[in-house]
């Protein structure tokens, strides 16, 4: 079975007995994304298409440049009929999703005017040429891998099997339902495979693989996502025989050129290139002495004439630290690293900065650079996929997390809205090139999702990019309503309750109050409180008897906090102006350091995990009222999911809280059970 947010029965409930019209009678050939709705229209909805505008019940209204973005769709109603407008084909499309959404959640539809709030909504797959997906949680690739290989065993180690023959699963209705998942959440941006470009996936950029990208882009063009794939920085050593891949060699330069006019040559609107460089032993630039805006710049020249665009990944740090090194701090890393090229890079480039300065933990502040960056586009980015938020296993719906992120003050108070979201806007370069981006999270599991409640983070994380303060919880009740649009509303509001305070259950029974990373190693599922405590990864939590956390502060840490401007310096340089559920990760406190919440650190740490779980027994014995009214794979899986989500919150407590009360001796104040 498969199971889709926008299940074709349900929707006709809403939409069954309207009749379409296009005011453009004659479409044009090239214009693929409006032959595209006619089919929408016709054989997904199995709707009518009228020649006669009176007949109508719902019409599409092109109106060339009436809106300012080309986004832009205006549904309204005049007399009995519900006209859509836009500039374009793609601004309809999206207005059509959007009808849908608002008569399955019961909106009005009278005068709804839409515009996206970033040029960029994009997703980035890590699949792998050999159907194996690097952080993938549901299942293989639906890119690639054989047709019967559909699992993708995950133990942290991402190797890609030498592939003989055609690499692509070639599964047309599963990509067509997928570009469709991602139009209409908003997604216009795709790209293909994992940053770590191993093996023969550094192939990708040339024949005869090349052919099997431009037939997924023809999909994905349809629904107006535009395609980018991952490269591989040594392609000119891999691919064109060369000894070097120095970005100012002349030799380097017409090989890129050359793959670039190939590729533009089969694919006309290839989005351009993703690049993760010197990163976690990914070669790059600093192998040859050059800068990283060197670097993106050779390449953004070779895209230029297509208008490509190169994403550069921020994501540089040292990962062979010393852990007796008390003097590097990896959180500075994207900072040092990139602060001093601000104005260096082409207006084609864009940074792709992970929206924490460490690596998509629970709880993490914005990254310093949003805001300090002033003449550079930039890309947020997030994770999807679950890495560090429960590998699809545990509930996690984390738009709340997301969403706080895109909206954090950065403290440029010279700006109108001094918000991460907006802030990327008035610095980049070129508005065109701003956006977010997220590692996705879907797979060949006939939920697309691990546990079929993840899909939810990629509906939540779309429409979040579309409009950047959406309420974390009417994305939710969206999405509800669509995915669930048979069942009781009882049983809606009983989901609603697990999800909407899932990603704080998450975040209360791992690692505390934001000094992330008691993860099992290089698997990243599961509590291991010193697994990378002694380790070259620079992610420490350095708890000892009197204390935990890392001093960040200037005065007497690493100095992380003088990277913000001066606002969100003095705020996390001082325990007192710390949010708690960050304070671990700017300040070593003494397990008796009150907290804002009024509690002591050690009493703190406790009443999360025990909470934490306790939250989870509830989502459980909430979930098992739910048996009889939902479809039965959905309600066994998620209950499967469920169970293990239990254990993994128990183990998570009792490791925590033994280790912390063995290190402080500090009993519970509520004399609650903690093993000795
Ligand atoms: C694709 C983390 C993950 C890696 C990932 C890396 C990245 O470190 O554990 O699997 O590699 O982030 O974002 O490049």
């Amino acid at each position: 079975m498969d199971v889709t947010w926008v299940d074709k029965n349900n929707v006709l409930l809403f939409m069954g007995n309207d009749v379409f019209y296009f005011d453009q009678a004659e479409i044009e050939g090239h214009d693929v994304v409006g032959l595209r709705l006619r089919t929408e229209v016709n054989d997904w909805l199995g709707c009518k298409i009228t020649d006669d505008r009176q007949q109508a019940t719902i019409i599409f209204d092109y109106c060339q440049s009436k809106f300012e973005n080309n986004d832009t769709y205006h549904i309204y109603q005049e007399g009995t009929r519900t006209i859509i407008e836009g500039n374009q084909s793609k601004s309809l499309l999206y207005g059509f999703y959007a009808l849908i959404r608002l008569r399955m959640n019961h909106q009005s539809e009278a005068d709804y005017t839409s515009t996206p709030d970033q040029s960029i909504r994009m997703v980035d797959h890590w699949d792998q040429i050999d159907g194996s997906v690097e952080r993938g949680y549901a299942g293989a690739s639906i890119f690639f891998g054989a047709l019967d290989k559909l699992d993708n065993p995950d133990r942290g180690d991402f190797g890609v099997e030498k592939v003989d023959g055609d690499p692509f699963r070639r599964n047309p209705e599963k990509i067509v339902t997928y570009a469709r998942l991602l139009s209409s959440a908003g997604i216009n941006a795709i790209s293909l495979n994992n940053v770590n470009v191993r093996g023969q996936g550094t192939n990708l950029i040339v024949e005869p693989y090349l052919t099997g990208v431009a037939e997924l882009a023809t999909t994905f063009r349809e629904f107006g996502i535009k395609l980018f794939l991952a490269i591989n920085w040594e392609s000119p050593k891999h691919l064109g025989n060369l000894t070097t891949s120095d970005p100012l060699d002349a030799g380097v330069i017409s090989f890129w050129k050359d793959i670039c006019r190939n590729i533009y040559q089969k694919i006309p609107d290839f989005g351009g290139f993703l690049v993760k460089a010197d990163s976690e032993g990914e070669p790059g630039p600093y192998q040859y002495g050059r800068t990283h805006a060197e670097g993106a710049n050779m390449l953004a020249q070779a895209v230029a004439p297509y208008q490509g665009i190169i994403i550069w990944r921020t994501f540089v740090y040292n990962s062979k630290q010393d852990w007796r090194d008390r003097h590097t701090d990896r959180a500075k890393a994207a900072f040092d690293n990139f602060k001093p090229l601000d104005g260096q890079f082409a207006d084609n480039v864009v940074l792709q900065i992970k929206f924490g300065p460490i690596d998509f933990q629970t709880a993490e502040p914005l990254s310093p650079l949003f805001g300090a960056l002033k003449k550079t586009n930039q890309i947020m980015e997030f994770e999807i996929s679950a890495e560090y938020l429960g590998h699809q296993i545990d509930v996690n719906y984390a738009v709340p997390q997301w969403r706080q992120m895109m909206n954090a003050a950065t403290g440029q108070t010279q700006f109108k809205d001094e918000r991460a979201g907006q802030v990327i806007r008035e610095t980049s370069l070129n508005s065109k090139n701003t956006g977010f981006a997220a590692v996705g999270n879907v797979g060949m599991s006939p939920y697309w999702t691990g546990n079929p409640l993840a899909l939810a983070n990629l509906y939540g994380f779309g429409r979040l990019c579309w409009d950047n303060q959406a309420a974390a919880d009417d994305i939710l009740n969206e999405w509800l309503s669509q995915t669930f649009a048979e069942v009781q509303p009882a049983t809606r509001k009983t989901i609603f309750e697990i999800m909407s305070s899932s990603n704080e259950t998450y975040r209360m029974y791992n690692a505390p109050l934001g000094v992330g990373f008691m993860v099992v190693p290089h698997f990243h599922y599961g509590v291991s409180v010193n697994g990378y405590e002694y380790d070259r990864w620079g992610t420490y939590h350095f708890a000892d008897r009197n204390g935990v956390g890392v001093d960040r502060t200037q005065a007497t840490g690493s100095g992380f906090t003088e990277l913000y401007a001066p606002k969100i310096a003095a705020q996390y340089e001082n325990v007192k102006t710390t949010p708690d559920e960050l304070v671990l990760f700017f300040h070593h406190l003494s397990y008796q350091q009150v907290l804002q919440n009024g509690q002591t650190l050690i009493q703190t740490i406790y009443n999360q995990h025990f909470e934490g779980y306790e939250r989870v027994e509830n989502y459980l014995k909430q979930w098992q009222t739910l048996s009889t009214d939902l479809n039965k794979p959905v309600y066994e899986k998620v209950l499967q999911c469920l169970k293990l989500q239990l254990q993994n919150a128990l183990e998570w407590r009792d490791q925590v809280n033994t280790y912390f009360y063995r290190m402080s001796g500090v009993k519970d104040d509520q004399g609650r059970k903690i093993y000795r």
